[in-house]
């Protein structure tokens, strides 16, 4: 196998000008497509367990034909054989235990490898309820089904080569979208864009692999079958496409997480009470008591079409006690991974200056996040339209005046809110975007590797270590697509789904 990945490479590299070959139309195939596996019958509710017009349970794997025959009886047709249903065929009939019947159903039948799993695959469409969905499942797993564990369908669907990881995980996130522009996301990767890019990006690092072992097969003759200078510039496209990709992760994480917002300021500033009045939902406790909120809540808001994910954290002061001053801790780890922080102040105070200097030191040392003085309480003082002024004079900054009690100027902060992040999510438009955090570890992993091999055609050092770097390169960009399997990864991936999926 790899010696004709190596032959196919060099005759590429011959018979392609390095134009072509750095052209990312140009895919050399090099994997195939193996024969799906038939893995032992799984069954699982496919649908959310609870009352409802129907439910859907499936069952996947050797046998399920044969399962599906001593449970199923087809109304009008009782010689019907299940093995001899063509796919894609639907059978109106009944599922029986042995006491007799449980539920009338319509049976999918899917053939492999042109089903889900890409194996044999049967999905009963029954009434939606939770004993009689129970009753078939138990039925099913009676006569010889495992229940499958989380995503072991989609487990099934990648090992058997149908979908790439990428992909697989694009189903989950789809399932999960919060927004719009999340779900546009993933089915742009579900479609395989980001695997395509990658998948490009591996072709050209498997070859330049390929011809430097090549090098090391006849490291006594003292041949370069790829110039150095040639290598140096191949390495400086892949790294430039895959800083692009990485770049593009802060915006993907924002489509996929929502804009983290963190409502920060002392205790009793009315941080509990705006995030209620946001949410319209009495979520967090509020109270006169400084100290009231320990921890922080986390809740998400639409505006828009921006996602908002809203937190409100305990009130920082100097701790009190112990659980407090824990929740203090954890109130500045949020604030440091912030998108925007709205630092809210009592202005019905005299002392509503004295923290200025603590808004100028936020601003300085979160720079990252956008920021919003949030003014509130303007309904117990006179002068809140002087004291909103002096604080955009002394900070600089973008402050609007609330009552978050009564409600007055909401409005206005939600459109502020909405203006500070105004292109955060135009990402949309982007054709590709990475969203995952172990997308965007091993594209940085595989830029590391790339900066090592750099480095090391700088220095005309030794053909091996090179190979190394690259070799590396292409296997952590393997692991993305799931090219190079990595037991511990599937199981990050596929833990994340339902059972069922
Ligand atoms: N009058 C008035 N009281 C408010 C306003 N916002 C919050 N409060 C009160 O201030 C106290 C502290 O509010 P809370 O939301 O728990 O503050 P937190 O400690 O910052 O979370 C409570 O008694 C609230 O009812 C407001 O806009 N006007
Ligand atoms: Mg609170």
């Amino acid at each position: 196998m790899v010696f004709l990945i190596l032959v196919e490479c060099i005759v590429n590299t011959l018979t392609l000008d390095t134009e072509k070959l750095n052209n990312k139309h140009v895919v050399m195939k090099t994997s195939f497509t193996p024969q799906p596996l038939q893995g032992e019958p799984i069954a699982a509710l496919a649908t959310p367990l609870g009352v409802g017009a129907l439910a859907v349970v499936r069952m996947s794997g050797k046998d399920v034909f044969d399962i599906a025959q001593r449970v199923f009886r087809k109304k009008k047709k009782p010689d019907f054989l299940f093995s001899q249903s063509k796919g894609f065929r639907a059978h109106f009939g009944t599922v029986h235990d042995r006491e007799g019947l449980v539920d009338e159903v319509v049976a999918l039948a899917f053939r492999s490898p042109n089903s889900y799993t890409m194996e044999d695959m049967v999905e009963f469409s029954c009434h939606g309820g939770p004993v009689v969905v129970s009753h078939i499942l138990q039925v099913l797993l009676d006569e010889g089904c495992r229940l499958a564990e989380p995503g072991e369908f989609t487990r099934r669907a990648f090992l058997n080569g149908r979908i790439d990881l990428l992909q697989a995980e694009a189903i989950g996130e789809m399932i999960h979208a919060r927004t719009e522009s999340a779900f546009r996301t993933a089915v742009n990767q579900l479609q395989g864009s980001l695997s395509l890019r990658l998948d490009v990006m591996r072709e050209q690092l498997l070859c330049s692999c390929a011809l430097l072992e090549l090098e090391l097969d006849f490291s006594e003759e003292d041949v370069e079958f790829q110039s150095r200078s040639q290598l140096q510039k191949e390495v400086v496209v892949l790294q430039a496409e895959l800083r692009s990709l990485i770049d593009s992760y802060q915006q993907g994480r924002l489509l996929k997480e929502g804009v983290s917002t963190v409502i920060a300021g002392r205790p009793n500033a009315g941080k509990s009470t705006l995030l209620n009045v946001l949410l319209d939902e009495e979520r967090a406790i509020v109270s006169n008591i400084p100290g009231t909120t320990r921890d922080y809540i986390e809740e998400y808001f639409l505006y828009e079409k921006t996602m908002f994910r809203l937190i409100d954290t305990a009130g920082l002061r100097e701790g009190h006690e112990e659980i407090e001053h824990e929740g203090i801790r954890r109130s500045y780890k949020k604030i440091s991974e912030a998108d925007l922080l709205l630092y809210l102040i009592d202005i019905s105070t005299e002392e509503y200056l004295s923290e200025v200097p603590q808004i100028l030191e936020f601003m300085e040392r979160y720079s990252n996040a956008s920021m919003i003085v949030v003014a509130n309480k303007i309904d117990l003082t006179s002068d809140s339209v002087l004291k909103v002024q002096k604080l955009r004079e002394m900070t600089d900054c973008e402050v609007c005046g609330i009552s978050a009690a009564d409600g007055v100027g909401i409005n206005e902060l939600k459109l502020l809110m909405s203006r500070m992040v105004e292109g955060f999510d135009k990402l949309h438009e982007a054709s590709v975007l990475v969203t995952s955090l172990r997308h965007y570890e091993a594209l940085r992993n595989a830029l590391d590797a790339l900066e090592h091999a750099r480095g090391l055609i700088e220095s005309a050092s030794g053909t091996e270590l090179i190979a190394f770097e690259l070799r590396s390169a292409l296997e952590y960009v393997g692991e993305i697509t799931g090219k190079v399997i990595n037991e511990e990864i599937l199981n990050v991936v596929f833990d994340r789904f339902c059972i069922g999926k």
